[in-house]
């Protein structure tokens, strides 16, 4: 067995948001839903709108615009970025429209992330998992789909797999599953062929099959009660030509088929749990790489999974227009459609080296030759915890502070959003911080610190505590000065310590969520942090003196402030980890987060 080889799995939760306020508002899965974004220009001002009922919207609904649609919605033609006066139009009276919690006149996306973080919880049972953005996650199947192979019956692998769709296995472009309009990378409308395929079902006739057809293909396949259970989304069942593939003799079978039968076979599992365990579908593309992974997982929307096998990765990429792969968009790939003057994946992949190199240099040049050959080496990397979280604000010039009551009013906005932040940390990592880092940049400090500074306390979680604790510290700072003034001001969690025990379910966690003190404590606090880690692209972001501070630690001058160091590392954890970070050069960087 090649030991290269490897089964990657990418996992996209359908139409993510509508399933989440489905179950927060108990609405059958036949009703078309869609989620609506806020109007931002709500007279006197964004009301805080909580998970309760009062979101679902009856009136003014065309100020404003949709950012998720059920397959049901979809179905009627409803797209994202239309307006909800639009849904219901083209659904009836009888679709629902929700909103976007709101909180602090911005949307609050709090009950996604924790459905989302539950839902990878789940998924990491599989194998390493990377997640990708709010609802998406790739995994690294290899040595399960090995483990399965060596101790699960060929036969059990071979009847959950085969419910999988084979990409490439029908002809592109024919009477099979594999349409243009099914590939979506890249496009905001979701899959053509789910559309039809939840259409068939609600209207009747598609342009390819009529509800009879549809019928007798659901008679030929019987489905058993998992797969009905699966069905909440009507999904497509394979059709015959990736039947015909799945029932092939078994000695027809090569190496790396018979692990990506087995990373279906996983993937379906996973799949089934969640909807078990959390009420939610998935879609998912099995292949040999992330680039591959993401590009099929969303060719069989909603509540499927499709795999692609290396045999069927020249015919599909062939036909496959450039701007589908991410990074070949926009501007970068309208250079290359003129240019070149090519229009799909594989003629890029025909196109001499040499010509590459003159539109794109050699680097970029080795990359679109990758890419085009369907070849990706990033690894599935597990998240990195971030060592600290905090958010800052510089007020330069006029807006400096100089009073407790102003540093109070801005300490209040920083509290709050570092609060949110630990909250979120707290779903997804199962901890808790302890040491409180407040930073300041003041011309006061330029004789002995050279314009900074930084104040620890224990950490107390919840708004109100964060702004109390750090005005205090500013407080005992300003205590002795006179005329003092702050340029800049941030408060960042450290230390974090790990919770008893990681609720289970979505209704457990929520729960959780509402104490937000440490009673649950089990182990003892983390070590220091350090400004060791540092990732450019957000060190970018920081405020001009904080960047100075970091990269002046980073060549080692630590002498008197040593504390300093902390304050900007923990302002760069806010981002540690994210999607994209550091990986510029990667191809999967150009799949990054969608939301
Ligand atoms: N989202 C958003 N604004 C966008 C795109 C997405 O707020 N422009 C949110 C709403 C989506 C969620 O992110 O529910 C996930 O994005 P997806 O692109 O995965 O879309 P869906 O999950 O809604 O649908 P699909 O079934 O096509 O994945
Ligand atoms: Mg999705």
């Amino acid at each position: 067995m090649r030991a290269d080889v490897r089964v990657v799995a990418h996992l996209d939760l359908d139409a993510f948001y509508c399933q989440v306020e489905r179950a927060a508002h108990g609405i059958d899965v036949n009703v078309p839903l869609v989620v609506a974004q806020y109007d931002p220009f709500e007279r006197g001002g964004v009301r805080t709108r909580d998970q309760g009922a009062r979101r679902i919207l009856r009136d003014g609904l065309e100020r404003h615009s949709l950012i998720a649609v059920s397959y049901e919605a979809r179905a009627r033609g409803v797209k994202r970025n239309m307006r909800a006066i639009d849904a219901r139009r083209l659904c009836g009276d009888g679709a629902v429209v929700v909103q976007v919690p709101t909180r602090r006149s911005k949307a609050d996306l709090t009950a996604y992330r924790r459905a989302g973080a539950a839902v990878a919880r789940i998924l990491s049972r599989g194998g390493v998992m990377e997640r990708a953005s709010i609802d998406e996650a790739y995994l690294d199947l290899t040595a399960n789909a090995r483990r399965t192979l060596a101790e699960t019956e060929w036969r059990e692998v071979l009847a959950t797999a085969r419910k999988a769709h084979v990409a490439g296995a029908a002809p592109i472009g024919g009477k099979g599953f594999v349409s243009k309009a099914s590939l979506r990378a890249g496009s905001a409308d979701g899959p053509q062929a789910a559309v039809e395929a939840c259409a068939a079902s609600t209207s009747g006739v598609t342009d390819e099959k009529t509800e009879k057809e549809l019928e007798k293909e659901t008679e030929a396949e019987p489905v058993d009660e998992e797969e009905e259970r699966m069905r909440n989304y009507r999904p497509r069942p394979p059709d015959e030509a990736s039947l015909a593939w799945w029932d092939r003799e078994e000695s027809a079978w090569g190496e790396t088929e018979k692990l990506l039968a087995a990373g279906a076979y996983i993937c379906h599992n996973l799949r089934k749990a969640c909807v078990d365990e959390l009420g939610y579908t998935l879609s998912a593309g099995i292949a040999t790489n992330k680039m591959l992974a993401k590009l099929t997982s969303g060719m069989n929307k909603p509540a499927s999974q499709t795999v692609l096998c290396p045999d069927h990765t020249e015919a599909l990429l062939a036909e496959l227009p450039i701007d589908r792969i991410r990074g070949l968009g926009a501007k970068f790939g309208r250079e290359l459609v003129e240019g070149l003057d090519v229009k799909t994946i594989g003629e890029l992949a025909r196109t001499p080296i040499r010509k590459l190199e003159e539109i794109c240099g050699e680097e970029r040049a080795q990359w679109v030759r990758k890419v085009s050959l369907g070849q990706d080496d990033d690894p599935v990397k597990e998240r990195e915890m971030p060592k600290s979280i905090g958010t800052g604000k510089t007020f330069r010039g006029a807006l400096a502070i100089r009073s407790l009551e102003s540093a109070k009013k801005w300490l209040a906005e920083l509290a709050a959003e570092l609060n949110d932040r630990c909250e979120d940390d707290r779903d997804e990592w199962n901890r808790e911080p302890k040491l409180l880092t407040l930073g300041l940049s003041s011309p006061d400090e330029l004789n002995t610190n050279s314009g900074h500074c930084s104040r620890r306390c224990p950490m107390r979680l919840g708004a109100d505590e964060i702004t109390q604790d750090a005005l205090a510290l500013i407080s005992k700072w300003s205590s002795g000065r006179s005329d003092w003034s702050i340029t800049g001001m941030s408060v960042s969690a450290s230390n974090f310590v790990t919770l008893e025990r990681e609720s289970g379910d979505v209704a457990e966690m929520l729960k959780n969520a509402k104490s937000t003190t440490g009673s649950r404590l089990a182990t003892p606090a983390a070590s220091p942090i350090k400004a060791d880690q540092i990732d450019a692209s957000v060190l970018a972001e920081l405020p001009e003196e904080i960047q100075r501070e970091i990269r002046a630690s980073m060549r080692g001058e630590t002498s008197h402030r040593g504390n300093r160091a902390a304050a900007g590392s923990a302002l760069l954890g806010k981002r540690k980890g994210g999607v994209g970070a550091g990986q510029k050069n990667s191809i999967t960087s150009y799949f990054g987060k969608k939301t």
